[in-house]
């Protein structure tokens, strides 16, 4: 019995740990919204997608979950809060990137030349960590990040999230991400409506280079994309794998299902050491 209730305490305080994942963004590093500045810093808060959110386990992928930037993915915003104490670095993550339901086949992407930390800096003044690749380097194709629960992350269990990349894409039909002429003439018609060159915001579907303007280049984007030889392979909307206690490649326990059995294994214990203590 008395092996039993420390097992229940071991177990329950064991999955307290009191960290976790509060925001998952993309941004547009070394953008015009970033000041063109190609190192992780401050300005990097101003390049956040305002209107794009992370794919979790079990969703189906929409526009939401994929940028159309001429750089691909080269930036990552997570904010944590209840860090290790210990730097966290690559061996904290797994990345991988591809392009079906399957992201177990996927292959492993190459780690992020820079993972920084600003203290306090989350949206809520958790810890901001940024990651940043190589422009480039992922590009139409998805990036699933598994942060994991390591010493330095002090996460009780990974978590999981994807975000995706179709340059020249403009969102226009929400069944498919095909960059097609369509998205060109978007681009085009804009313009002609609007007179010539127009300044936009960061979470236009159209300024895909993200200086601030819709303007030829961008329609130079979409067609330097269709003119791609071999042609480039359209984003799939996929579907990806929903949580699986079984695996440890999962999103963060919920916590208070943990709280309550931590508090009950301490009740228990200590109603134990009483009726020792009376007997
Ligand atoms: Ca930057
Ligand atoms: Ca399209
Ligand atoms: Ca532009």
């Amino acid at each position: 019995m008395k092996r039993m209730l420390v097992l229940v305490v071991w177990f329950g305080l064991s999955t307290l740990a009191y960290a976790g994942v509060t925001g998952r963004y993309v941004f547009y590093n070394d953008s015009a919204f970033d000041q063109y500045d190609p190192s992780a810093n401050v300005w990097d808060d101003g390049a956040v997608a305002p209107d794009k959110v992370p794919l979790l386990p079990g969703q189906t992928a929409t526009f939401a979950n994929y940028t159309s930037y001429k750089r691909g993915i080269n930036g990552i915003i997570i904010d944590l809060f209840g860090l290790g104490g210990t730097p966290i670095d690559s061996s904290d993550f797994v990345f991988r990137t591809g392009n079906s339901n399957d992201p177990s086949t996927w292959t492993m992407a190459a780690a992020p030349t820079s993972i920084s930390i600003r203290t306090g800096a989350g949206a809520s003044g958790e810890d901001r960590v940024t990651l940043i690749w190589p422009d480039n380097t992922i590009q139409d194709e998805w990036l699933q990040i598994s942060i994991l629960n390591t010493p330095a992350t002090g996460l009780p269990a990974p978590d999981i999230f994807y975000f995706g990349s179709a340059i020249g894409e403009t969102g226009n039909d929400p069944s498919h991400a095909m960059v097609t002429a369509t998205d060109e003439l978007l681009v085009i018609n804009a313009m002609n409506t609007s007179g010539g060159t127009f300044p936009v915001g960061i979470d236009s579907p159209l300024d895909f280079d993200r200086d601030g303007w819709v303007t030829p280049l961008d329609a130079l984007i979409v067609q330097g994309i269709l003119c791609q030889v071999p042609a480039v392979s359209p984003l799939q909307l996929i579907t990806v794998p929903a949580y699986d206690p079984g695996s440890d490649d999962q999103p963060v326990v919920p916590a208070p299902g943990a709280l309550l059995l931590g508090l009950f294994g301490v009740a228990t214990a200590a109603g134990w050491r009483r009726r020792r203590r009376a007997q």
